[in-house]
């Protein structure tokens, strides 16, 4: 019996059980993509989970034995957590060509040569050599060219395989090299914002030398504000459109709210600078710190939203504090909805969701 593959995930073609990956109600000679991706492509529906975070990384670990150049992809609105350690420990000692997707999602006015600087001190810090930098939109083609550039004169012969955490645009950037450099306008492998859309390898025959570009699916990243909510949600705190960065004057005892996602109180500090890079859809109230529980009590799950009534039910707060000394800009990013900077000496307790992974690092965003 021949093995046929979904070409939009990857999932080998079965007509058994509807509820595993690469179902189809019959297998004809023109099948080409499964029910899941079928209906995720013509009718935007969001594909459900389907397959474990094992399953995903065996399939990583076995792309990454291969002898092929890897193009490791990080989302630059999630940088924090999609830089993740566990992939970086999977791809040391490889030829690695580090990616950062979604340029499009920040300012225009962002200082492109200041953010590969910024990820490169990011590298340097943990002793991760990479090959190359480069940062891209596949959404939009910026910089697309470059990057088949870079990937030509640093393939030697080899496959590609695209690797990184789930939702940073793998499949996405495939499509769109796809697109500038072939004869296709449409996306071949499906792409979507639930994580773990591609459920295992695809191969995509491309160089004159046979040699091809290997999409893997992602590794979920457990500490993603996302896994605690519902796909109701995904599209209010994931941006699709450039960000307006909200600028606030902040003094002692003021609070701010980002929805129901994350509570920062400033407990000590001179007048502050704060900018918040987060989707414009999520609701932000600033207010002073003793009035914040009335607020939450009478707008949690409604004007602040996410989470909605239904998903605080199983949500849990936790708190994290930070001093800053003022001399440099600092941000605080947000494991799946963004971060905030900082300029100036200050006191914050901040609470946000359980299982949300929250960082510090020096400003990411200069101006030209
Ligand atoms: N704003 C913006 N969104 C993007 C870009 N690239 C991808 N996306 C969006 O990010 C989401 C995830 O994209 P995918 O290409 O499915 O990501 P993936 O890494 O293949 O995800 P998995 O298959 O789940 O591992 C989708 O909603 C895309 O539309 C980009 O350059 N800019
Ligand atoms: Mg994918």
């Amino acid at each position: 019996m021949i093995i046929r593959r979904c070409k939009g995930c990857g999932a080998i073609l079965q007509t058994e059980d509807e509820a595993k990956p690469g179902f189809i109600n019959e297998i004809k000679d023109s099948s080409e993509y499964c029910k899941r991706c079928f209906r995720l492509m013509h009718y935007s529906e969001l594909p459900k989970i389907v397959a474990s975070n094992k399953d995903y990384e065996n399939v990583i670990d076995d792309a990454i034995k291969q002898n092929g150049l890897m193009v490791f992809i990080v989302d630059i609105f999630a940088f924090k957590a999609t830089f993740n350690p566990k992939m970086i420990e999977k791809l040391r000692n490889k030829n690695v060509i580090l990616v950062v997707n979604k340029y499009d999602l920040f300012p225009k006015s962002t200082n492109i040569d200041g953010i590969v600087s910024w990820i490169s001190k990011q590298c340097e810090n943990i002793h991760f050599k990479v090959d190359a930098i480069s940062v891209v939109s596949s959404a939009k083609g910026y910089f697309i060219d470059d990057l088949m550039h870079i990937i030509d004169l640093a393939r030697r012969g080899r496959d590609v395989y695209f690797v990184g955490c789930a939702n940073v645009g793998k499949s996405s950037l495939i499509n769109a090299l796809l697109k500038r450099n072939t004869s296709i306008t449409k996306d071949v492998i499906s792409t979507s914002v639930i994580p773990g859309t591609t459920l295992n390898k695809i191969n995509i025959p491309f160089f004159e030398d046979g040699k091809s570009f290997i999409d893997t699916p992602g590794l979920i990243n457990e500490h993603d504000v996302l896994n605690n909510l519902l796909p109701i949600s995904y599209k209010k705190i994931i941006p699709n459109k450039e960000l307006r960065p909200k600028t606030y004057q902040i003094t002692k005892g003021n609070s701010l709210l980002i929805a129901g996602l994350a509570r920062i109180d400033f407990i000590e500090c001179d007048k502050l600078s704060v900018i918040l890079y987060t989707s414009d859809d999520l609701y932000i109230q600033r207010s002073k710190t003793e009035n914040v529980l009335r607020v939450l009590n009478n707008e949690l799950g409604k004007l602040l939203n996410p989470p909605t009534l239904d998903e605080i039910k199983n949500i849990k707060y936790m708190k994290k504090s930070f001093n800053f000394d003022g001399r440099c800009k600092k941000d605080i990013w947000f494991s799946g909805f963004g971060f905030i900077s900082i300029i100036g000496k200050a006191k914050i307790e901040l609470s946000t969701i359980s299982g949300t992974e929250v960082f510090e690092t020096d400003g990411i965003i200069r101006k030209m």
